[in-house]
């Protein structure tokens, strides 16, 4: 299935029912009153948040919705139906923006939740509506109004507790496949990852986390480069990064500098990305042939002020130590993960 997280709609809701302009016509009332119904309101057009959907790819063909409008009001004083409302489903983590100001008008991050993007006019009034004690007969009604219509972004931010970054080939979905139910692709070439990937990680004290795994960054993503960053959307609701390095004796670059490089690519993307905390994963030590580098290594990330976990994904070498990180950051920010939750 194709990962769309972006898409532009049409909404339009229904016109209001014009009201009526009608008389009683009984046997023996010859002067009958005013008997014009009033028009219905037109149906709304909502948008409402449901898990089941995964992407916004149903956004990619359709993209002009419209509900029903009112009907007209009718004689006898018979009011018009309203317009039904039409419910569009988008998947839970939509952002939903004005097209044309880029006004947020919701984030819909909670199952059912829903927003109205467009009104429907209300019905005009009848001429019965009209009727006083100074204007017994008045021969007018009102059109209804036309319902509210508007482009709209969606924009989809995945929710998810931890996010997994790094370059490519690093290892990140071998990491969200060993700790998780996830089973994304793995492969020994660059940008295997396309789109986003969720995972579930069930902790020893009974409770879970939901990590995200993403495509590789590289130098120069922020310019485009490789599948650019536009993808780190999905990891700006997270609490916290695993950010992991491939520390083997293959590895392209130095660890340090490719810990620097993302970082850089983050910022460029947003500041507020990497002020989140980061643990660093150095894996692949099962083919490190110098293993006086973990020990170098541990010291200068320790002086950056970062937690630093070697491990082999390939062996599970220091995966329960990394278990154990999780489950401590876990208790840390606690009341901060229950309450995005609930
Ligand atoms: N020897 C060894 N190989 C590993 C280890 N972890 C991952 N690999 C291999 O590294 C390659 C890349 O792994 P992936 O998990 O696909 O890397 P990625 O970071 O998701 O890469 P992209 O999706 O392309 O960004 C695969 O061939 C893995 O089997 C490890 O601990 N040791
Ligand atoms: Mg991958």
């Amino acid at each position: 299935m194709k990962f769309v997280d972006k898409a532009k709609i049409h909404v339009k809701a229904g016109s209001g029912g014009n009201g009526c302009v009608a008389w009683r016509r009984e046997k023996f009332v010859p002067l009958g009153g005013p008997a014009g119904g009033n028009g219905g309101k037109g149906g709304d057009v909502i948008l409402k948040a449901d898990s089941r959907l995964q992407t916004l790819m149903d956004f990619k063909h359709k993209i002009h919705f419209k509900a029903e409008r009112g009907q007209h009001g009718s004689g006898s004083n018979k009011h018009g139906k309203a317009g039904e409302d039409l419910i569009i489903k988008v998947p839970v983590g939509t952002v939903v923006k004005d097209a044309e100001t880029g006004e947020v008008i919701a984030d819909l991050t909670k199952e059912g939740q829903e927003v109205v993007v467009a009104k429907g006019g209300k019905g005009g009034k009848g001429n019965a509506a009209f009727k006083t004690s100074t204007n017994q007969a008045p021969d007018y009604a009102e059109e209804g109004e036309k319902g509210e219509e508007r482009w709209i972004e969606l924009e989809l931010k995945l929710l998810a507790d931890v996010g997994i970054i790094g370059f490519p080939n690093a290892g990140k979905s071998t990491l969200i496949s060993v700790l998780s139910n996830a089973r994304p692709k793995i492969a020994d070439y660059p940008f295997t990852t396309l789109s986003p990937v969720l995972g579930v990680v069930k902790l020893d004290i009974g409770k879970s986390l939901v990590l995200a795994d993403i495509p590789g960054l590289i130098e120069g993503a922020s310019q485009g480069a490789g599948l650019g960053h536009e993808f780190l959307r999905h990891i700006e609701r997270t609490k916290f990064l695993l950010h992991v390095i491939d520390i083997s004796d293959f590895r392209e670059r130095e660890p340090l500098e490719a810990f620097e490089i993302i970082n850089k690519e983050m910022e460029q993307y947003s500041p507020e990305l990497t002020k989140k905390p980061q643990i660093v994963v150095g894996n692949k030590i099962d083919i490190l042939s110098d293993k006086e580098e973990i020990n170098r290594l541990k010291k200068a990330f320790e002086e950056k002020g970062y937690r630093f976990i070697p491990v082999s994904l390939a062996t599970k070498e220091g995966i329960d130590e990394l278990k154990k990180a999780l489950q401590e950051f876990y208790q840390m920010k606690e009341k901060e993960l229950e309450e995005a939750k609930a």
